[in-house]
């Protein structure tokens, strides 16, 4: 059986949830806190991981090449080599050069931290450059690489509330409200897979929200 480690608050585990659930594959959900993870699976002490028969790993583009090629039902890329790479182009764009600058901001944004105004200054022009860069790439018709679902989605789906959400508190202004990403993510947000995942979502941030009370 196929263990995904992590908690349902984080848009990393839910990038590969939203991936074993649109292929149909049976896997157990495992809570596991940051500070909570296994040095062995997860060297970086990083949400989420696999425990499987075979062995452990982490990483959510690893997790989800790794359930695509061993479980091919129900596939999340196509068969054409060069129309693979365009969705694999696309899903790194979303957390390499959109999330991952984006989360600079997520202390102040989400969790009463501060972040000064030279990293606002900088991530702010480091984000409006890989959003522009990414709406070339993106077709949103109606999913992100095209007219079917592929791992993109799963990241798309993911990150880019964040990243909306965000630039609204660190900015005033939605980053993203050039680009069809709310009827996209409304689109989404109708799939029923998606809906699950979204419920455990917000019942895992109410949880955490109560431990970081505790804790305080
Ligand atoms: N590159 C990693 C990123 C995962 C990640 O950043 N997860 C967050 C939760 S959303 C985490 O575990 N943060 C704790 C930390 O970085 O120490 C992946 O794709 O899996």
């Amino acid at each position: 059986m196929l263990t995904l480690c992590g908690f349902a608050g984080s848009n990393y585990h839910n990038k590969v949830k939203l991936a074993l659930l649109e292929k149909g594959i049976p896997f157990e959900e495992q809570l596991v806190w940051v500070g909570e993870t296994d040095p062995l699976a997860s060297p970086l002490g990083k949400v989420p991981y696999f425990k499987t028969e075979d062995g452990a790993m982490c990483e959510s583009s690893v997790m989800l090449e790794y359930i695509e090629q061993k479980y091919p039902q129900n596939p999340l890329l196509p068969a054409d080599p060069m129309a693979a790479s365009k969705v694999r182009e696309l899903a790194l764009f979303l957390d390499l050069h959109l999330e991952l600058v984006a989360r600079n901001l997520y202390p102040e944004a989400f969790f009463g931290g501060k972040v000064s105004d030279a990293v606002k200054e900088k991530v702010g022009a480091q984000l409006e450059k890989n959003i522009s860069a990414f709406a070339k790439l993106a077709k949103f018709a109606p999913f992100v690489a095209g007219d079917s679902l592929t791992l993109a989605d799963c990241a798309a789906v993911t990150h880019l509330p964040l990243v909306s959400a965000v630039t609204k508190v660190i900015y005033g202004k939605d980053f993203l409200a050039e680009l069809p990403a709310r009827d996209y993510l409304k689109m989404m947000g109708e799939r029923p897979h998606m809906q699950k995942v979204n419920a455990d979502r917000k019942a895992n941030m109410e949880l955490m929200m109560a431990r970081m009370k505790a804790k305080s």
